[in-house]
């Protein structure tokens, strides 16, 4: 198969790329004006001009609580803790099938396939002990695997200590297969429950070779300093680079001379950082009055630093969460308006946020790429750049995984009357 004429991200020039047998076979820069006379038959794409890069990456979503928004009710306040509690009911409320969860995880994929996600990093909830979202996600990531590339984490929603059998549920989940170790210190009970959390895990992560990935201080609160925890236990046993401190909301709330301190660790650690800035600017400052807070971690000063940072959804239509539809360009947009990102330098290599650091976040780095002898893996959307794709919100017209089609659009031509 072989896509003509496309630009590729990070590089001057248009090119023809070729793949075979789910693997890049050549990729080769055109002469000016050539691109007129090429024949345009048989197994070829022509690109048009359009960009050419690595898929989008989605380092987190809940994809066990995706299209549950409103069920038994919606969340009324917008808080995490109503979310939390929502979630709560409706786990205690209605029948958990794992057909069900299959069907409804299985179309939030479809929607992410559709924005030209193929990467995907799910947290499953491991509080929730009848264990069917994990028995759901983990048959689904193994069907779904020529198609789209699933990691879970075990998610302790209500926590670890402050829950009765807290870590007979990580360690049943984690002999389940799943791909990472999650946490919630900052909703542990106390801090010293918290710390122990952290400590908990990182045993659990090396007994059973997997990663990390914590939700960790979402919240408002100043004190909520987790995140110096997690990163002094990588930086102490080499972990950095398979670690994730998601959402970090209390970064927000820090003052200046804390965060200098704590961004030397956070570089010496090497450990990555998630944001969800559509879900936290919704979720968090919600018990301030005016001047209210973002509740979104410092993203722009993280990146500044050098310290990975990739953007996720979070939820789709969910109890903390009432829109979406898989959409990370929406994501970014958001993410660059709240980080007071659109400067222009900001701007020129913006789906690095969405794209190249999720890749990091999910250690994939070997097969991620548009590089010959790789694993085929790309989307081709509609814009030259990165400028031009999130001013206009560019869909995704072609994505390809391991050389298989996943999802084709056509973009919709307006026809406006003056
Ligand atoms: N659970 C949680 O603790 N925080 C969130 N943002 C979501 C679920 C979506
Ligand atoms: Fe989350």
């Amino acid at each position: 198969m072989k896509i003509v004429g496309c630009r590729i991200r990070g590089r001057e020039g248009l090119y023809n790329v070729s793949y075979e047998n789910g693997v890049f076979t050549s990729i080769t820069e055109l002469e000016p004006g050539s691109e007129e006379k090429q024949m345009k038959t048989g197994d070829v794409y022509d690109a048009k001009g359009r960009l050419l890069m690595p898929p989008f990456v989605e380092p987190h979503i809940h994809l066990d609580c995706v299209l549950t928004a409103g069920i038994p009710h919606y969340n009324m306040s917008g808080t995490l803790f109503e979310g939390i509690s929502t979630w709560q009911e409706y786990k205690t409320t209605q029948p958990l099938v794992v057909s069900e969860i299959k069907e409804r995880a299985k179309e939030a994929l479809r929607l992410l396939a559709e924005y030209g996600v193929q990467f995907v990093r799910t947290h499953v909830d491991v509080t929730e002990t009848s264990f069917k979202g994990v028995e759901a996600l983990e048959e689904l990531k193994e069907e779904m695997k020529d198609i789209m590339e699933i990691q879970t984490i075990a998610f302790p929603q209500n926590g670890i200590l402050s829950v009765r059998d807290g870590k007979a549920n990580m360690e049943r989940a984690m002999s389940m297969g799943m791909d990472c170790v999650g946490a919630i210190p900052h909703y542990e009970f106390t801090r010293e429950y918290g710390i122990e959390s952290l400590k908990y895990i990182f045993e659990l992560a090396e007994k059973y070779d997997k990663m990390i990935d914590v939700h960790c201080d979402e919240m408002d609160d100043e004190q909520s300093r987790f995140l110096e925890t997690l990163a002094t236990l990588a930086w102490e046993r080499g972990y950095g680079k398979r670690t994730v401190a998601a959402h970090t909301c209390a970064m927000g709330s820090y003052n200046d001379s804390y965060c200098t301190k704590l961004f030397r660790l956070l570089q010496e650690s090497g450990i990555n950082i998630n944001a969800c800035p559509c879900a936290n600017v919704h979720l968090q400052g919600r018990i301030d009055k005016y001047p209210k807070r973002r509740g979104v971690t410092r993203i722009k000063e993280l990146s500044d630093a050098g310290i990975n940072i990739a953007l996720g959804q979070d939820s789709i239509a969910d109890p903390w969460y009432p829109i979406g539809v898989g959409n990370l360009l929406r994501v970014l947009e958001m993410g660059l308006h709240v980080g007071h990102m659109m400067g222009y330098e900001d701007l020129q290599h913006c789906l690095d946020l969405i794209s190249t650091n999720g890749a990091k976040n999910l250690c994939i780095e070997d097969h991620y790429g548009i590089e010959v002898g790789k694993k085929a893996n790309f989307i081709i959307l509609d814009g030259k750049d990165d400028y031009e794709i999130l001013r206009f919100q560019s869909p995704v017209v072609l994505s390809v995984h391991n050389g298989m089609t996943i999802a084709e659009k056509e973009p919709a031509v307006a026809s406006v009357k003056f």
